[in-house]
């Protein structure tokens, strides 16, 4: 039985640390990860996570020797690294550079995502200000367009970082913005997400309903 050496500080509602968790999934390494469910928000920080990662973010993970990875694409980089299979993230060249840029776009999606959450669901109804909201709504729909190209010029097909974030970035609109209905204008996105999502590792990692 592999020993738990690492414990990843997540939330089953993270989409952020939804990628770290699929990652773990297709590379045989959920085992060696104890995971340690918290609750937070930036207004009500866990001490957990604070105790390891003075910005209060998850994902964070403790290696055995107490050294604490944060963020995720750190936390992915590295975990990419201790298996033995093909590697998920690109290791030099011109490819290396593309498909962090392409899963950064995710992330940027996400970062958007996050800030529109926290601001219709945390802040009070008076000081909700619809330009921002707006803006951060607009750079969402910005990145989906070029996430249409990409799946349109078959961009998409490896699976590997750039897919796992933005599978973990169009599910999480699905479950904060369900009523985006963002697969009318990018059909071709859609697809490929309806084929990602039947992954063992989309399967087991989807947000609460
Ligand atoms: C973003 C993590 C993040 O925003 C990463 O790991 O890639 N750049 C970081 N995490 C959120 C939770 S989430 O995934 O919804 C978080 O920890 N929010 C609490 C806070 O204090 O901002």
């Amino acid at each position: 039985m592999p020993c738990k050496d690492m414990t990843l500080f997540y939330s089953p509602a993270s989409p952020f640390a939804r990628k770290v968790i699929v990652l773990l999934h297709e590379t045989g390494q959920l085992a060696n990860v104890e995971l340690f469910d918290v609750q937070l928000s930036p207004v009500s920080p866990s001490g957990d996570v604070i105790a390891r990662n003075p910005s209060g973010k998850i994902p964070a993970l403790e290696l055995a020797n107490g050294d604490t990875l944060h963020d995720s694409r750190v936390i992915l980089d590295y975990l990419d690294h201790q298996h033995s299979g093909e590697p998920l993230i690109p290791r030099n060249g011109a490819r290396r550079w593309q498909r962090l840029t392409l899963a950064s776009l995710a992330d940027a999606i996400l970062d958007a995502a996050i800030l529109i959450r926290y601001e219709t669901f945390l802040r009070p109804q008076e000081l909700h200000w619809p330009t921002w909201l707006d803006a951060q709504q607009e750079k969402i729909e910005r990145a989906l367009s070029e996430l249409e190209t990409q799946a349109d010029t078959g961009q998409l097909q490896r699976f590997d970082i750039a897919s796992i974030s933005i599978a973990c970035a169009l599910g999480y609109l699905d479950f904060r913005q369900p009523q985006l209905g963002w697969r009318e204008r990018f059909a071709r996105l859609a697809s490929w997400y309806e084929d990602i999502s039947k992954r063992e590792s989309m399967l087991s990692t989807q947000p609460p309903t």
